[in-house]
């Protein structure tokens, strides 16, 4: 449910996307109950499927707009997340997988801790639903663990979850720090909220929403042993 003193027109939801046509329309519709007002930036990075024609039906009825990456040089979901930061015209964004993994309906929960003066809000996966395997528990302890290492080594700001995909802020604060360091994120990777933490200069009022983590219904996982790889060079 949705509480009467949030403004969503504050907020623009960034999905980063490729091929997810099977979840989006399902995602933009929930988004729109849960977030009426808002806007939507579809960060898609070259998708072959039917992204781009789903995200234009919501057109008229929904404030989206299709940021197409599919002609740009390097391809990755930070670097297709930075630039629909770049582009958002909102006091606040949020960025929420395009896959349903992420429920929609805890957005008004980060709006009301941003508008309570918040910088930053980030999700906390409290359950992980699904058939994880064994190994893919083992390494998501590992890359939380050794992130949250790293974190507190360089007396960073620190979240639950930094390798949440799920989080929120302020868009002034990251279009400042963009301008200047843009290369301080590993732009074909996916973890773009700890590469933030880990090198912005200065201390946030960081609040948390904790939420369930659900199985990816349909489409494919774009999680490769490259990204993997990534995350764990940009540790050190
Ligand atoms: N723009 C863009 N989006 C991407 C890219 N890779 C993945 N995504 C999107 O980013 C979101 C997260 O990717 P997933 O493949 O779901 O990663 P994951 O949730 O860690 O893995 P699963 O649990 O297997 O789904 C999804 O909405 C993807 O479509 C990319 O290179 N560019
Ligand atoms: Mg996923």
């Amino acid at each position: 449910m949705t509480e009467v003193n949030l403004d969503f027109s504050n907020l623009t939801v960034i999905i980063p996307t490729l091929n997810e046509e099977k979840s989006l329309g399902e995602l933009l519709e929930l988004i729109e109950r849960n977030a009426p007002n808002c806007k939507i930036i579809v960060a898609d990075d070259g998708s072959i499927d039917k992204t781009k024609e789903i995200t234009e039906t919501f057109e008229g009825k929904l404030e989206t707009f299709f940021l197409d990456r599919k002609d740009e040089e390097v391809h990755g979901l930070t670097v297709s997340v930075l630039d629909a930061i770049l582009t958002c015209s909102t006091a606040y964004f949020l960025v929420m997988d395009g896959d349903l993994q992420h429920p929609p309906k805890v957005i008004p929960g980060f709006l009301k801790l941003l508008q309570e003066e918040y910088d930053l809000v980030a999700g906390n996966r409290i359950k992980i639903v699904g058939n994880w395997s064994l190994n893919r528990k083992l390494m998501s302890f590992v890359a939380r663990l050794l992130g949250s290492l790293a974190l507190i080594f360089r007396r960073k700001n620190r979240v639950k979850d930094v390798m949440t995909g799920l989080f929120a802020s302020r868009t002034q604060i990251w279009k400042g720090f963009l301008q200047k360091k843009k290369k301080k994120f590993v732009l074909e990777g996916y973890k773009v909220l700890f590469d933030f933490l880990k090198s912005y200069p200065s201390k946030l009022k960081v609040g948390h929403v904790d939420y369930t983590f659900g199985t990816r219904h349909s489409g494919e996982s774009k999680i490769s042993k490259k990204v993997i790889w990534l995350y764990f060079k940009s540790l050190f």
